[in-house]
C-alpha cells in the first residue's frame, strides 16, 4: 500500500493547539488505498519529519496551509525536503493555496496545490502519481509540467455530501496531546466545569455557511453551500470520542452550527436519548438566539456559544460587511444567553474600511453595554481588521490602497495584531486599543479565581487596578498623550511573561 505523510505546520503564534481536523479527514478518505502518517509540527520537530520521510518513503508529503506565519515554516520544510530527497513530491492544500494556487506553485519547492476541499483531488493525485498517468483531468489540482509551467485544472466538482465522508481518522493521531492542552485552557475560554474534570476536544459536524459576509472566507471557499453530517452520524462520532478517549467536552468547530435548526435539535435529542453526560460549545449567529431553541440545546449539554458580533455600528454591519444583523439583535441575544445562563464568547473588530471613529466608538460602547447586561460574557480583544484573501472586502481594501503581498513568502509575514491597513489615520491608536481592550473587558471576580497561586493573584490585582485608569479613555474615546496606555501595555507584557 502506498504511503503518504500529512503535516500540520506551526502557526508561529501563541495559539491554542487544536486537533488537525482537515488532515484526519483526508487520511480517513484515502485510507482504503493509502496509508497516512500524520505529523504535527506544533509538537514534533522538523527533524522528525525528515527522519519519517527517509523511513516511510512516501509518495508525497502534504502540508496544510492557512494564510499567515505557518507559510514560512512550510516553505523552509519543502526546501529541505527537496534538498534531502529530491524525488519526494510536495503538496500543499487548505485555504491559502485555494485562493492563490498559481502564486503558491511559483514557489520552486512546491510541486502540487490542492484547491478547496481536498479529499477527492488528493486521491486522484495519488493514483496518478502511482500509475504514472496524466494530471490534467484531476479537478481542483494545480501542478507544473516538465518545463516548469504552472497548470491549474478547472472544473470545480461539487462538494462531497458529508454523510459520504468516513469518520475522521482519530486513531492516526495522539488524541491525548490535544486533550491535555485544550482541557487546561483558561476558564475564560472554555466553560463546562472545573479544568480538572473536563476532557476537551474539537470536532466538526458541518462545513460552510449560507451567509454572504464580505470579510469571511466562506463566500468563495464554500461558495455559500452549507452541508452537514446528519444527526445520527454526528452523535456517533461524539459517542465514539466519549467512549474511546473519555472526552466529555466538545468544541464543535463548524462555521455555523445552527443553519438547520431541525438538525441541531435532533442532535440534542439523540445526546439526551443516549444519556450521554457531555458538554459542548458551538459557533452561531446572533440571529439564531431563540430562547426555546437554545434551551433545548442547553438541556443536551450545550454550554457555550462563540459569536461574531463584529461591530456596534449598524451601517458597518450591513453596508460594509453584509453581516445582516443589527446591534439591537446583539443586545437581545446577550439577554437570552443571560436568561439561560449560557456562556458567551463574543468577537468584535475595529478598523473596517470606511468605518469612522464615531462608528468605532459605537463598537466600544456596545461592548460596555453588553458587560453591564451580562458581566459573565467573555469578549475577545478588539481585533483590528485585516483583509483576508478570498473575501469581497479584500478587493475593496486593495482599492483603498492596501498593498497585497506578491509572493508566497511575503504572505508568511502577514498576521493579525498589526494594523496593515492604509485607511487608518492613526494605526498606533488602533493597536493600543487592541492591546488594552482585554484589560478593560476583564470581568473576573475574586470568587472566580480558581487556583489562588501568587501568579494568578498578581494577575488579578494588576487587571483590577488598571481598569479604572483605562475606562475613561475607552468611554470618552480619548487617545491623545497615551503615556499611561503605553506603560500599561509594557506592564501587561511583563505580567504575562511572569504568569
Ligand atoms: C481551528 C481553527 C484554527 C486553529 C488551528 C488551525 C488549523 N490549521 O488547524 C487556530 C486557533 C490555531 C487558528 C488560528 C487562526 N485562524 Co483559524 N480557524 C480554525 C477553524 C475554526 C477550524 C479549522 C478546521 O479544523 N476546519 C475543518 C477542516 C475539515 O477543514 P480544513 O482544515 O479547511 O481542511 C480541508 C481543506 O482545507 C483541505 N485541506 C486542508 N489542509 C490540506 C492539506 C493537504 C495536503 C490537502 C491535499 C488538502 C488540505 O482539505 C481538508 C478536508 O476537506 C477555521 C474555520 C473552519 N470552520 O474551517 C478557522 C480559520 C481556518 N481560521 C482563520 C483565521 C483567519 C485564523 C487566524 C488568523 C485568526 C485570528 N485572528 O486569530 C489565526 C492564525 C492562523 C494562521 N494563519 O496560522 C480563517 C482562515 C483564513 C485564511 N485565509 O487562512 C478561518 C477559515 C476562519 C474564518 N471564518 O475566517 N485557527
Ligand atoms: S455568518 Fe459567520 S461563518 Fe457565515 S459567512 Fe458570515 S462570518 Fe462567515
Amino acid at each position: 500500500m502506498g504511503k503518504i505523510i500529512l503535516v500540520q505546520p506551526k502557526n508561529g503564534l501563541n495559539e491554542t493547539i487544536y486537533a488537525p481536523l482537515g488532515l484526519i479527514s483526508l487520511a480517513a478518505y484515502i485510507r482504503p488505498a493509502y496509508q497516512s502518517k500524520i505529523i504535527d509540527l506544533r509538537f514534533d520537530p522538523l527533524n522528525y519529519l525528515y527522519g519519517q520521510i527517509k523511513e516511510q518513503k512516501p509518495l508525497i508529503v502534504g502540508f496544510s496551509l492557512l494564510t499567515g506565519s505557518c507559510i514560512i515554516q512550510v516553505i523552509d520544510a519543502c526546501k529541505e525536503i527537496k534538498r534531502k530527497y529530491p524525488k519526494v513530491k510536495t503538496v500543499v492544500g487548505g485555504i491559502h493555496p485555494t485562493f492563490f494556487p498559481r502564486q503558491t506553485l511559483e514557489n520552486p519547492y512546491i510541486d502540487f496545490v490542492v484547491i478547496n476541499e481536498g479529499e477527492k483531488t488528493l486521491l486522484g493525485l495519488l493514483k496518478a502519481i502511482e500509475d504514472k498517468t496524466g494530471l490534467d483531468t484531476i479537478a481542483n489540482l494545480g501542478w507544473k509540467d516538465r518545463k516548469g509551467h504552472v497548470h491549474i485544472n478547472q472544473g470545480v466538482e461539487d462538494f462531497i455530501p458529508m454523510d459520504e465522508l468516513p469518520m475522521p481518522a482519530w486513531d492516526l493521531i495522539d488524541v491525548e496531546r490535544y486533550v491535555k492542552i485544550l482541557s487546561n485552557a483558561p476558564d475564560d475560554w472554555v466553560a463546562g466545569g472545573e479544568p480538572s474534570s473536563r476532557r476537551v476536544l474539537n470536532m466538526y459536524s458541518s462545513k460552510g455557511c449560507p451567509f454572504p459576509c464580505s470579510f469571511c472566507y466562506n463566500l468563495f471557499f464554500n461558495r455559500r453551500q452549507w452541508r452537514s453530517r446528519n444527526a445520527e452520524n454526528t452523535v456517533a462520532e461524539l459517542e465514539m470520542l466519549n467512549k474511546k478517549y473519555g472526552i466529555n467536552y466538545f468544541i464543535v468547530h463548524d462555521d455555523n452550527f445552527v443553519v438547520n435548526k431541525k438538525r441541531s435539535l435532533k442532535i440534542a435529542e439523540l445526546i439526551n436519548a443516549k444519556g450521554m453526560n457531555i458538554k459542548y460549545s458551538i459557533d452561531a449567529r446572533i440571529d439564531a438566539f431563540d430562547y426555546e431553541f437554545l434551551k433545548k440545546l442547553k438541556e443536551s449539554g450545550m454550554c457555550e456559544i462563540r459569536v461574531g458580533c463584529e461591530s456596534g455600528s449598524n451601517r458597518v454591519l450591513n453596508e460594509i460587511i453584509q453581516k445582516r444583523i443589527t446591534k439591537e439583535q446583539t443586545l437581545k441575544a446577550v439577554e437570552v444567553a443571560k436568561d439561560l445562563d449560557l456562556k458567551l464568547i463574543l468577537s468584535f473588530v475595529i478598523g473596517w474600511p470606511t468605518e469612522t471613529v464615531a462608528e468605532r466608538q459605537e463598537t466600544i460602547d456596545l461592548v460596555l453595554q453588553i458587560q453591564k447586561i451580562n458581566p459573565k460574557a467573555a469578549i475577545y480583544p478588539l481585533w483590528v481588521y485585516i483583509p483576508y484573501p478570498g473575501t469581497n472586502l479584500f478587493h475593496q481594501a486593495v482599492q483603498l490602497g492596501f498593498k497585497e503581498p506578491q509572493d508566497l513568502q511575503s504572505w508568511g509575514n502577514y498576521f493579525w495584531g498589526k494594523a496593515h491597513i492604509p485607511w487608518l489615520a492613526n494605526p498606533r491608536e488602533y493597536e493600543i486599543i487592541h492591546e488594552l481592550s482585554p484589560l478593560l473587558w476583564y470581568n473576573k471576580t475574586w470568587k472566580m479565581i480558581g487556583k489562588r497561586s501568587p501568579k494568578n493573584v498578581m494577575k488579578f490585582i494588576f487587571m483590577k487596578s488598571v481598569r479604572p485608569i483605562l475606562l475613561p479613555r475607552f468611554k470618552y474615546n480619548f487617545w491623545r498623550f497615551p503615556i499611561d496606555a503605553n506603560m500599561i501595555i509594557w506592564l501587561k507584557n511583563r505580567v504575562k511573561r511572569a504568569a
